[in-house]
C-alpha cells in the first residue's frame, strides 16, 4: 500500500528544509548551484530534482509553494493518521479474527468431544441392552433350573417317603423277629421287654478323673450271636506252657510244688472230666484258682446257658471257668472268693467274701456267699442266694430277662448291684440305655465299666 510520495535524498540533510534555510545565501553566491523542488499539482510520486543552470524566476520557490507543501504535508499527515487508524482497526480486526479462529478451534474440539461422548453413550447403551438381554437369559435359565430341581426334589421326597415306609416295615419286622427270639430264649415271652430298674447305689468309691465316654464294645453283642457257633472252649495258645496235673485245685498244684502262675489242668474230686484254669500263685500266698477273667474285651460274654455251664474263653486271657466246674470245686472244700478289680486310672480294689460256693444246676447254680470285706464296696451280697440267669434261662426276679439287658449271665436278682460278665467298654464311664458294662455299683456306679476284673477262689485257711 502506498502511503505517500517517496522522497529521495541527494545529500545527508532533508532537501526541503536545507533548501529553505539556504535561500538567502543564493543572493550572495549567484553562481553557485541551487536546488529547487518542483511540486506538481498532482501527487508527488517520486523525487524531484532541478538541475543547476535551469533556475528561473518561474521556477523559484515561493512562500505559496512552501505553504502548499506544508498543506500537502499536513494533508499527508492527516492521511497517515487516518491510515494509522485504519491500520489500528485492521489490527483489531486481525486480533478479533484470531480470537474468532481460536474460539472456532475450541468449538470444534468441544464438538468433537461431545461427539465422542455421544458415541460412547450409544455404545454403552448398546452394551447395557446386551447385558440386559444376557441377564434375562440367565434368569430364564435359573428359573428353568429351579423348576427342574423342584421337580427332582419332589421325586426325592417321594423316594424318601417310600424308603421310610420300607424302613418302618423293616423295623416292624425286626421287632417281630426280636419278639420271636425272646420267645425262643426266654421263659416268659409274654413279658414286655422293659428295662430293669437302674442301679441307684451311690458308690462308696468313685474313680477320680473319670476318663472319656465311650460306646466302644467288645463285640457286636446282639441276639443274633446266640444263633452263631460258639467259640471253642478254652483255646490254648501254643506259647502258654501247660503245667502237669490235673490237680483238685490251684492250691493243690502249689502244694505239689508248682509255685508259678499259669495254666493248669484242674479236676475237682467230683468232676467227671478235668478243666483248664489259670492258677494265680503270686498274690496273697498263692493257691488261687481263677474262675473268671476280663481284661481286654477279646471274648464275648453274651452267651447261653450251656456255654456258661461248660465255660468258654482263653485261659491266658478272658475266660469263664464254667458253672459246673465252679460248682464241683465248691463241693470239695470251703472256698473264699476274691474279686479283684482295676479301674481306668489303674487303681486296684478288691472285695473278698469269707465263703463261696454254688448249688447244683437243678437250682440254677444258686450263689452262696459269706461275709464281705474289702475296699471296693459290697455289691455282691445282694446277689447272695440268687440263681444264675442267661438269655435262654431266666431265673431272675425281674419280669424280663436281666441277662438280656445286662448282656451277660449272672446271679441276677432284679437285676442287681453288679455284673462282671457284661460288655467290656473302654474308658470307664459308658453311655448305654441299660447298665450293660462290667460294673460293680459300689465302685463307680452302674455306668462305670471296669478295665479289668478277676474272680478267684481259694480254700479257706
Ligand atoms: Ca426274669
Amino acid at each position: 500500500m502506498a502511503l505517500g510520495p517517496k522522497i529521495a535524498l541527494k545529500s545527508g540533510k532533508h532537501p526541503i528544509l536545507s533548501r529553505i534555510r539556504r535561500a538567502p545565501e543564493a543572493k550572495e553566491e549567484s553562481n553557485k548551484c541551487s536546488y529547487t523542488f518542483l511540486v506538481p499539482e498532482q501527487k508527488i510520486t517520486g523525487p524531484i530534482c532541478a538541475a543547476r543552470g535551469y533556475s528561473t524566476d518561474k521556477d523559484r520557490v515561493t512562500r505559496l509553494d512552501v505553504a502548499a507543501v506544508r498543506d500537502l504535508l499536513s494533508k499527508q499527515r492527516g492521511e497517515m493518521e487516518t491510515l494509522k487508524l485504519v491500520v489500528d482497526v485492521d489490527g483489531n480486526l486481525v486480533n478479533e479474527m484470531k480470537l474468532l479462529r481460536k474460539e472456532s478451534r475450541n468449538m470444534n474440539s468441544r464438538v468433537t468431544q461431545l461427539y465422542m461422548q455421544l458415541l460412547h453413550e450409544i455404545i454403552r447403551k448398546r452394551d447395557n441392552s446386551l447385558e440386559l438381554a444376557q441377564l434375562e437369559t440367565r434368569i430364564l435359565n435359573a428359573t428353568t433350573e429351579s423348576l427342574r430341581l423342584g421337580s427332582r426334589y419332589r421325586e426325592l421326597e417321594a423316594k424318601y417317603a417310600a424308603l421310610s415306609a420300607v424302613v418302618n416295615n423293616q423295623s416292624v419286622l425286626i421287632g417281630a423277629l426280636e419278639e420271636r427270639c425272646m420267645q425262643v430264649y426266654s421263659r416268659r415271652p409274654d413279658q414286655p421287654p422293659l428295662g430293669p430298674p437302674l442301679v441307684q447305689v451311690v458308690p462308696e468309691n468313685i474313680p477320680v478323673n473319670v476318663p472319656r465316654f465311650t460306646n466302644e464294645i467288645q463285640r457286636d453283642n446282639t441276639r443274633v450271636q446266640l444263633c452263631m457257633k460258639m467259640i471253642p472252649y478254652k483255646t490254648v495258645p501254643l506259647h502258654v506252657r501247660q503245667n502237669p496235673g490235673p490237680f483238685r485245685d490251684c492250691l493243690a498244684a502249689q502244694e505239689a510244688g508248682h509255685s508259678t502262675s499259669g495254666m493248669y489242668l484242674i479236676r475237682p474230686d467230683e468232676a467227671e472230666r478235668p478243666v483248664q484254669a489259670w492258677c494265680e500263685q503270686d498274690i496273697d500266698n498263692g493257691g488261687w484258682t481263677v474262675i473268671q477273667s476280663r481284661r481286654d474285651g477279646s471274648v464275648n460274654f453274651f452267651r447261653n446257658w450251656d456255654s456258661y455251664k461248660s465255660g468258654f474263653g482263653n485261659i491266658d486271657g478272658e475266660y469263664w471257668l464254667g458253672l459246673e466246674g465252679i460248682y464241683n470245686l465248691g463241693r470239695q472244700e470251703v472256698y473264699k472268693l476274691l474279686v479283684e478289680m482295676e479301674d481306668w486310672m489303674n487303681k486296684k480294689v478288691y472285695a473278698q467274701y469269707s465263703s463261696f460256693h454254688l448249688e447244683p444246676e437243678s437250682v440254677g447254680y444258686r450263689l452262696r456267699l459269706g461275709t464281705y470285706q474289702g475296699n471296693a464296696g459290697d455289691s455282691l451280697s445282694s446277689h447272695n442266694g440268687k440263681q444264675f440267669t442267661t438269655l435262654d434261662r431266666d431265673k431272675d426276679a425281674f419280669s424280663g430277662n436281666c441277662a438280656h439287658f445286662h448282656k451277660g449271665g449272672w446271679w441276677y436278682n432284679a437285676c442287681g448291684q453288679a455284673n462282671l460278665n457284661g460288655v467290656w467298654y473302654t474308658g470307664g464311664v459308658y453311655r448305654s440305655k441299660f447298665q450293660d458294662g462290667i460294673f460293680w455299683a459300689d465302685y463307680g456306679g452302674g455306668f462305670y465299666s471296669m478295665k479289668s476284673v478277676r474272680m478267684l477262689i481259694r480254700p479257706i485257711d
